[in-house]
């Protein structure tokens, strides 16, 4: 499976009979992405499957988990017991390493920084029989296709941008710690089966658009939540002039839509990736199994959507949502109309996203272009390499020095300023300013934590173009720049290789395998520790409906994950529960006053921060909820986001609609997810009424009753809510946790 570890094998002779059992069954000709859930069935046999409707219990091939969501991913699964993973598993350092000055000292100084989580991650893996990627690796997505993803795989990672790897063919789907821990615990894993939205690509890419572009057009037809319950599946003619890791780019933004995954069929560009990547064996062994790896013919989508790439302009999606897409054409305009502000301040190139080869060299084509006019960049510019790999290469191949010599500061192989690890020093707080990244998401305040930062995202190729002009109004492909003597130029369209003629340098050795000797490894978590906190585990449901219960907060608008719970310098706390939830909802809009952070203490009527009120609630043993809009935790897989309402004392969120991720996250912890069953009554609800829940009512399939108290002494009136929990979903509501579910089962 992978040339990391011995021992592991792809099994497509097994999966090949899993898919005849299915097919018997279904008798229809099936998408790829069906193909690769199916094939990993627990039970083929009697397995009910209705896309969209049953929950398929599936058998996945690996696990990869972050360092920011690993932590509580293994605390979890050190409260199993159990003596080693029961499926292959990473770790990888990515989230922890803040850029301050560039690569070298940055790493250093999160070395010591973060020494006590590394030392608990290094030992924890090692103990436990899971592979463990130092800092200064990579980004967990990139190490993942160049060495774990193989076409037909069933990957879970606890990371939403997991679906990276379906640039190479494979169904990689971004869960929870909870969920990770089941599958590192020998369970089957959970999931609804998805409805497939098809996106046909025809036509052939050249100039100035590169495969961004496309998830980028996608993002703005289908918007941040059109993905929901879905696989997008890439097909058609146009596939094939794409790279493996551009597939990968359009896969990985694919998590900016809800969609659980995207994938793309197995084709001669990813053979040339595995090729590349030393697993041409993996590569020879998929072609004989390509039939398996690609739709039938007459497959069925819920929803195609039709991109002719001939036609394909390149785009740029923001500011604050990734669904807000201009094509690059009308872009001045947009930037004129709504006052954005028009300086580039920064250009960042890199990230998880969008930072291999191919990416590398073409941006250093356009750095070249502007060196041989005399010209460098206008704006700050930053590009962070996914990994050691890549950068070993572009080192040796000369890209990173054109990067540099253009004004480049290259950061470390981590994700940096994509999460808010940015000790970003060009302008203060709150200070209307535009950057531009390759990046995939851009919520307000993500990179720099200043709300006033205008975050748009875009190719590489554009961002770079962009840092030569200074200037958000510049279009490479019509307007001229000019050359240190004045004279006015075109930028060339960019160019590169796909992948490195000379095969990639794999640089430093980053990787620690677990030991063969584990018994003697041991795991040291103190007590006094303010980064790591073992779990006490969450009380069991008292059995009763709830009643009376305030309103923690009813939100309003966009409520992601970075709102519940923020990254950046937060991330810190990954490991402690207690600490970390001190940055429950501060970044969340409260619907009575606009306000983020301020909320009405329903006890003292006093305004106070949200963490501050729900430790009040929770000292006087009233439990409470929160009120949420559309897409609820929308955005990342960390399920601190569950974890620490639930540990404040929430009992339910009640919302328009959530996120897929988010949704499961809670309902592991012991929350309840319920959504309006009419989303209009969001608005029937005043966030100084009380509410009584009618917990016992809970039932699969039947809607929930909420009661609600009018501030003003009104009548009361009942609200419907719906559920998604199934039976052995309900079981951990009950228990408590899915945690005290698999300890009473154990
Ligand atoms: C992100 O891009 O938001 C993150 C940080 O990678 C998260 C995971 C996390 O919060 O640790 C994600 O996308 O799931
Ligand atoms: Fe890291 Fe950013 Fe990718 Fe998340 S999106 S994994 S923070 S690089």
């Amino acid at each position: 499976m992978t040339n990391q570890e011995t021992g592991h094998y792809i099994n497509y002779k097994k999966m090949s009979e899993n898919l005849d059992i299915v097919r018997s069954r279904l008798q229809r000709p099936l998408t790829y992405s069906e193909k690769v859930l199916y094939s990993h069935l627990d039970d083929p046999h009697g397995q009910d499957i209705q896309r969209g409707v049953s929950y398929l219990k599936l058998r996945p091939d690996r696990v990869a988990c972050q360092d920011a969501t690993a932590q509580m991913a293994i605390l979890q699964f050190m409260s199993a017991g159990m003596d080693r993973v029961q499926t292959p598993t990473t770790v990888h350092c990515d989230h922890l390493i803040e850029a301050q000055v560039g690569g070298e000292k940055d790493l250093a100084r999160a070395n010591d920084i973060n020494k006590e989580v590394y030392d608990f991650l290094a030992s924890a893996t090692a103990k436990y029989n899971i592979g463990f990627w130092k800092p200064g690796s990579g980004i967990i997505h990139q190490i993942v296709l160049e060495n774990y993803a193989f076409p037909g795989g069933l990957i879970i990672g606890t990371d939403s941008h997991t679906p990276n790897a379906g640039g190479l063919a494979t169904a990689a789907i971004g869960v929870g710690g909870a969920d990770a821990v089941d599958v590192m615990a020998g369970l089957p894993w959970e999931l609804k089966a998805p409805n497939v939205i098809g996106v046909r690509l025809t036509g052939k890419m050249s100039g100035w658009t590169t495969p961004k572009d496309i998830i980028l057009k996608v993002a703005g037809l289908l918007t941040v939540k059109g993905g929901t319950g879905a696989i997008i599946e890439y097909h058609g003619p146009g596939v094939d002039s794409l790279s493996c890791t551009g597939m990968g780019t359009i896969c990985n933004m694919g998590a900016e839509i809800g969609a659980t995954t995207s994938i793309f069929p197995f084709n001669d560009r990813m053979y040339d990736y595995l090729k590349a990547t030393k697993r041409q064996h993996i590569g020879d062994f998929s072609r004989d199994y390509a039939a398996q790896l690609r739709e039938d013919e007459g497959a069925q989508y819920d929803q195609l959507v039709e991109i002719n790439l001939d036609e394909l302009e390149p785009h740029i999606n923001g500011p604050f949502t990734p669904d807000l897409a201009t094509p690059l054409s009308q872009f001045k305009q947009a930037v004129k109309d709504n006052k954005w502000p028009e300086e580039l301040k920064v250009g960042l190139i890199g990230s998880c996203t969008n930072s291999s080869y191919e990416d590398m060299s073409r941006s250093a084509s356009i750095a070249r272009d502007a060196l041989d006019h005399g010209i460098k960049s206008k704006s700050l510019f930053t590009i962070t390499p996914g990994s050691e790999q890549i950068r070993a290469t572009i080192e040796r191949d000369g890209q990173l020095q054109t990067l540099e010599e253009y004004g480049g500061v290259i950061l470390a192989n981590a994700c940096g300023p994509c999460i808010g690890q940015w000790d970003r020093k060009d302008i203060k707080k709150g200070e209307a300013n535009s950057i531009i990244s390759s990046y995939n998401r851009n919520f307000t305040g993500r990179n720099d934590a200043n709300p006033a930062t205008h975050a748009f995202v875009a190719s590489p190729d554009l961002v770079v173009a962009m840092t030569v002009a200074g200037t958000l109004n510049f279009n490479p492909i019509t307007d001229t720049l000019k050359d240190k003597d004045g004279k006015e130029f075109k930028l060339k369209p960019p160019s590169g290789d796909g992948l490195p003629t000379r095969g990639y340098d794999a640089g430093r050795d980053t990787y620690q395998a677990p030991p063969a000797d584990r018994s003697t490894v041991n795991v040291a978590v103190s007590p006094t520790s303010d980064r790591l906190q073992i779990l006490a585990g969450f009380s069991k449901w008292d059995g009763k409906d709830a009643t009376d219960l305030p309103i923690l907060i009813k939100c309003q608008g966009k409520t992601t994950t970075d709102h519940i719970s923020m990254a950046g310098p937060w991330l810190k706390y990954r490991g402690h529960l207690d600490n970390i939830s001190n940055n429950m909802l501060i970044g969340a809009t409260n619907e009575e006053n606009g306000e983020a952070n301020k909320v009405k203490n329903y006890f003292t009527k006093e305004y106070d921060a949200v963490p501050a009120t729900a430790r009040d609630y929770k000292a006087r043993g009233v439990k409470w909820v929160v009120i949420g809009d559309w897409n609820y935790g929308e955005g990342s897989s960390r399920e601190h986001a569950a974890l620490e309402p639930r540990h404040l004392g929430g009992l339910a969120i009640i919302t328009r609609s959530f996120a897929r991720i988010h949704e499961t996250n809670l309902k592991k912890q012991g929350m309840l997810p319920l959504t309006f069953s009419e989303p209009a009554d969001y608005d029937r609800i005043h966030p100084e009424d009380k509410v009584d829940l009618l917990c016992t009512e809970l039932e699969v399939g039947k809607p929930l009753t909420l009661r609600v108290h009018p501030k003003d002494g009104g009548a009361a009136f009942d609200i419907s809510l719906s559920h998604t929990f199934n039976e052995s979903q309900i079981e951990w509501f009950h228990d408590g946790s899915a945690l005290n579910t698999m300890a009473r089962k154990a």
